[in-house]
């Protein structure tokens, strides 16, 4: 994907404008803190609903799958489990996946527009400036076919880190 695609945007990631935005959840796939617990607090109660429905067994890590957004602006919820570097999931492949097979759902259901916040870098400890890495890497590299990618944070100092990652890019 071409890097100019790839938008940082400092706000909530339930806020976006976007086709589908995507979910830092978890393998029980059954709400949390965080963006997971922003997303089903706006999204409202059809987002868990849907997550139970259509994902009895929950995700594996490094795996992505959709639902309803709800309530949300969005079409839909991409949901995806990032390694847990702070329980000592470390293997960034894993990372990796997260942004591969999150692009690779909303290619399927014709997304043109995603909003992905950084997958692990809060509550699951994974180290910032690696994430943003990870990130952008991975999104770049993907043959996906969506229009506008924005990269979410919540705070000045990552937005602008991730548009120093994107110039380097
Ligand atoms: N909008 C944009 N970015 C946000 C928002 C928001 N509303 N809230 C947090 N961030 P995290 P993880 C940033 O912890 O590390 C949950 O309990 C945050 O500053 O949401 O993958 C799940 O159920 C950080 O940079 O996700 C899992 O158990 C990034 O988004 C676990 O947390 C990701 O932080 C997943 O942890």
């Amino acid at each position: 994907m071409d890097v100019q695609r790839i938008i940082p945007v400092l706000g909530d990631i339930t806020k976006q404008d976007v086709d589908a935005v995507v979910n830092a959840a978890n393998n029980a796939m059954r709400g949390g803190g965080g963006v997971d617990g922003a997303i089903h607090r706006a999204g409202g109660p059809a987002v868990l609903d849907d997550c139970i429905r259509r994902f009895p067994q929950g995700l594996a890590t490094g795996d992505a799958g959709w639902t309803t957004a709800g309530n949300l602006p969005a079409k839909w919820v991409i949901h995806t489990v990032g390694p847990n570097h702070a329980a000592g999931q470390r293997d960034r492949r894993l990372l990796e996946s997260c942004y591969r097979r999150a692009l690779e759902e909303a290619d399927e259901l014709g997304a043109r527009s995603i909003a992905f916040p950084l997958i692990s870098a809060g509550i699951y400890g994974w180290p910032k400036e690696d994430a943003i890495r990870a990130a952008v890497e991975t999104i770049v590299a993907s043959p996906s076919q969506v229009g506008r990618v924005a990269l979410v944070a919540l705070d000045e100092a990552t937005v602008a880190a991730i548009r120093e990652v994107l110039l380097g890019s």
